[in-house]
């Protein structure tokens, strides 16, 4: 597989672009080798420089649900461009995204959009803190809810659940409202909760996917919940990356839990920039300008990106079965994982949640992001490597997940599988 083309484009652009890339995953760093420089997509497929072929299972880190160059997603966002590219005043593209996910989701009566997810989650809590006038968070060790400062936090020492900055340039001062506890372990919660009254939300990827793929439990849950009910604090759900891509209903159709806030990202936006966060109107209506909870975006709510997002939901929304079909393919491969590795002796754990999946390199079955540091992420860098030679294109790090899209069907899986054995066999 010749990469020539993409080692010069990487050279060249780490002189400009600060590790050559606008988004640190994209650099391979944990899998070696050259990040490939994509040309085009199609369908299922990516292009690199070089004119290799990939059937693509990351899709943008997940916005693709219909793979590259949809023709409906295409021509929605011709004919938005074609009126003006943005106004920074309201249109009805996106009173019409907005109606469409509230009526998909019952824990959401108002949402506003922005243009990351990122953006999403650090106004998702801003709101919260404001709402309850309280200042301390929860989050999880594992989950990730974009850059924004106070979220940028690893374990403390010991048992100290308060965060320490998890990059230079958070100053500690912005950690020290962020506790972190374990996910799929309450007790871990409920100390978070012994040593501060002034907890305004917990924030959790109710189906986590940047540890990999590890679901919560639903009895951790309802845990939560009880939780947030008995200290006045709101459970936010970050459905960024499991927001049309779990259920049409993101995790919470597989779930009875509700929560206060929900964060959007990716499928909303069909592939352009778009985040959003929404929840019961008595919480919504504190932000400004109706409320005294300020956020704001130049390009919130861009009309080209509302068009992209639109066509996205209205494709999925057209067919009942469409996430079934999905999750189908997504077993039909982790079943060819699993098979493989046994043949190969290689210990595997799988997860699938309808387009989302995900496998470990590891003995046991992953529950928490402890549990996902003890998988063999050289032997995942190997076959990384190896899937790129046969034309699969992975997530180049053991702690994401993948995706099935529409255009990616069972003649792509079975060669998939094959691959799979052909790489598992050498490594
Ligand atoms: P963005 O700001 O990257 O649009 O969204 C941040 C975010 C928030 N919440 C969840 C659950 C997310 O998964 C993300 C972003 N996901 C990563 C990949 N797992 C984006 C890829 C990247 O960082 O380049």
């Amino acid at each position: 597989m010749e990469v020539k083309n993409s080692e010069v484009a990487f050279s060249e652009a780490s002189k400009v672009i600060p590790g050559g890339v606008d988004s640190p995953v994209r650099a391979f760093k944990s899998v070696g080798g050259t990040p490939l420089f994509i040309e085009k997509g199609r369908g299922a497929y990516i292009y690199d420089i070089d004119g290799n072929s990939y059937v693509d299972f990351v899709q943008s880190w997940g916005p693709l649900i219909f793979g590259h160059c949809d023709k409906e997603i295409e021509e929605a966002v011709i004919c938005a461009a074609k009126n003006g590219l943005s106004f920074g005043a309201p249109t009805l593209l996106e009173t019409k995204l907005a109606g469409k996910i509230v009526e998909l989701f019952d824990s959401i009566d108002k949402i506003r959009f922005v243009s990351s997810g990122t953006e999403a989650v650090m106004s998702a809590i801003r709101l919260a803190r404001g709402y309850t006038n309280k200042d301390d968070i929860i989050k999880f060790e594992g989950c990730y809810h974009g850059h924004s400062d106070s979220l940028l936090v690893q374990a403390g020492s010991g048992a100290v659940t308060f965060g320490t900055p998890s990059s230079p340039g958070v100053p500690a001062d912005f950690t020290q409202h962020t506790l972190l506890a374990k996910y799929n372990d309450l007790e871990s919660v409920k100390r978070c909760f012994e040593s501060s009254n002034n907890i305004a939300c917990i924030i959790i990827e109710p189906i986590a996917g940047n540890m990999g793929l590890v679901p919560a439990d639903e009895e951790f849950l309802v845990g939560l919940r009880e939780l947030c009910d008995k200290n006045g604090a709101l459970l936010i759900f970050d459905e960024v990356m499991s927001g049309f891509r779990a259920s049409k209903s993101g995790a919470q159709g597989l779930t009875n839990v509700k929560p206060d806030l929900v964060t959007f990202g990716k499928v909303i936006g069909g592939g352009m920039p778009v985040g959003a966060f929404g929840g019961k109107e008595d919480i919504m209506d504190k932000l400004s300008p109706d409320g005294p909870v300020y956020q704001a975006g130049t390009l919130s709510g861009n009309p080209v990106a509302m068009s992209a997002g639109l066509a996205s939901l209205e494709k999925i929304l057209r067919d009942e079965s469409f996430f079934e079909k999905l999750e189908e393919r997504a077993k039909m491969l982790m079943e060819g994982f699993e098979e493989t590795s046994r043949e190969c002796s290689i210990p595997i754990q799988t997860n699938v949640r309808g387009s989302m999946f995900g496998f470990f390199f590891n003995e046991r079955e992953v529950k928490n992001f402890d549990d996902a540091l003890k998988s063999d992420t050289k032997l995942f860098a190997k076959f990384h490597q190896g899937m790129l030679k046969e034309g699969f294109y992975f997530a180049c790090s053991q702690f994401e997940t993948g995706f099935i899209c529409e255009p990616i069907n069972e003649i792509m899986i079975d060669a998939c599988i094959n691959a799979v054995k052909k790489t598992m066999s050498k490594i």
